[in-house]
């Protein structure tokens, strides 16, 4: 290959990858019996990472309708991405027994346009 041609693919791919949509991360505690941020916002077609940690003890992070379904162990970081391609409201919740206020560990990610 020649010189010339090696530095246009360089250049090349280095547009690229300022091109790619900046990956954001969002952090997400949970506990008993809650998640912080309950409301999660997002934007359709922009990827982010959910990074999830327990605070104190094994919990679950479950959004049916976009077919989520992690354990959350405490002492480890669940990332799970998400590009949302559809505008929305969707409700999360706690899918690990984790106490008597586990039904109301819950909340919504939430996409606009
Ligand atoms: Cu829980």
């Amino acid at each position: 290959m020649r010189r010339a041609d090696w530095l246009v693919i360089q250049l090349l791919s280095s547009l690229l990858l300022a091109a790619a949509p900046q990956e954001q991360v969002i952090q997400v505690t949970a506990e008993r019996f809650k998640f912080t941020p309950s409301v999660i916002q997002l934007k359709v077609g922009v990827p982010v990472v959910l990074e999830i940690t327990s605070t104190d003890r094994r919990h679950g992070f479950q959004v049916p309708d976009l077919k989520i379904d992690e354990n959350i162990e405490p002492g480890k970081v669940t990332r799970i991405r998400v590009v949302p391609d559809k505008a929305g409201t969707w409700d999360f919740h706690c899918s690990i027994f984790c106490g008597s206020g586990h039904e109301e560990m819950a909340g919504q990610i939430v996409v606009s346009p």
